[in-house]
Parts: structure tokens; sequence; C-alpha cells
């Protein structure tokens, strides 16, 4: 399962609000594979980016994804609570694809 997310970070992997500066909104491809997330600027990625890729990739372990109805800045995001207290916002472009994407990563 795969494609084009907006990602925000809100918490860092060891569960502390990510700092000012790192909070912005970016546009990733992001790809389910086994039990990790991994994310990429761009759908086909470059030879050197498969490193840079997992350095920018979540484990699911003991991880959960859903609607994020607390957030009301933007329509269609739903939250990743990881392990160790992180949180990532995901942006998707209908309701149906927040759907489809939380049950593919709750469900790995
Ligand atoms: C963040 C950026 C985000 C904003 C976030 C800012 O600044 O403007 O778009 O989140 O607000 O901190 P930076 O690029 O310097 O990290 P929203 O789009 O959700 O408002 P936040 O600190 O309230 O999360």
């Amino acid at each position: 399962y795969s494609g084009y997310l907006m990602r925000k970070h809100v918490r860092d992997s060891d569960g502390v609000k990510t700092p000012f500066g790192r909070r912005s909104w970016k546009m990733v491809y992001a790809r389910l594979r086994g039990l990790v997330l991994y994310f990429d600027k761009d759908e086909v990625p470059k030879a050197t980016s498969r490193y840079s890729s997992l350095e920018n990739a979540v484990s699911l372990h003991h991880a959960l994804a859903e609607p994020a109805i607390d957030y009301k800045k933007k329509q269609f995001v739903f939250h990743i609570r990881i392990a160790h207290g992180g949180e990532i916002l995901l942006q998707t472009s209908s309701e149906n694809e927040v759907k489809e994407w939380c049950k593919q990563i709750n469900f790995v």
C-alpha cells in the first residue's frame, strides 16, 4: 500500500514535542512494507535516497492509526501514534483514503 500524503511531525519518537522548525507539513511518498512505513520524497526513489528512506521510516509495532478528529485545521487527516509516544499527522485527499490508510496500518 502506498501513495502521496502530507506529513506533519507532532511528537518525536521519544514522545517529546517536535520542536518548532520541524513541525511544518511536507509532501511525502509513503510506502507500507511489512511492519514499517517508509517515507520518500518521490514515488520512484533515487538510488541514494534508499538510505535516507531508512532514516525516514516509522516502525508500526505497537502503533495505532486513527482519524485525527482533534485536528481541525485541515480535512482528511489521520494520526499515527507510535510506540514510546511519537505522533505524526498525515493528510490524504478523501474520507475514504483516511479509512483505507488506517485499516492498512492497523492490520499489519
Ligand atoms: C510550524 C508550521 C506548521 C504549524 C506549526 C508550526 O512551524 O508553521 O504549519 O502547524 O504549528 O510550528 P515550523 O515550520 O517552524 O516548524 P499547523 O499547520 O498545524 O498550524 P504548531 O507548532 O502549532 O504545530
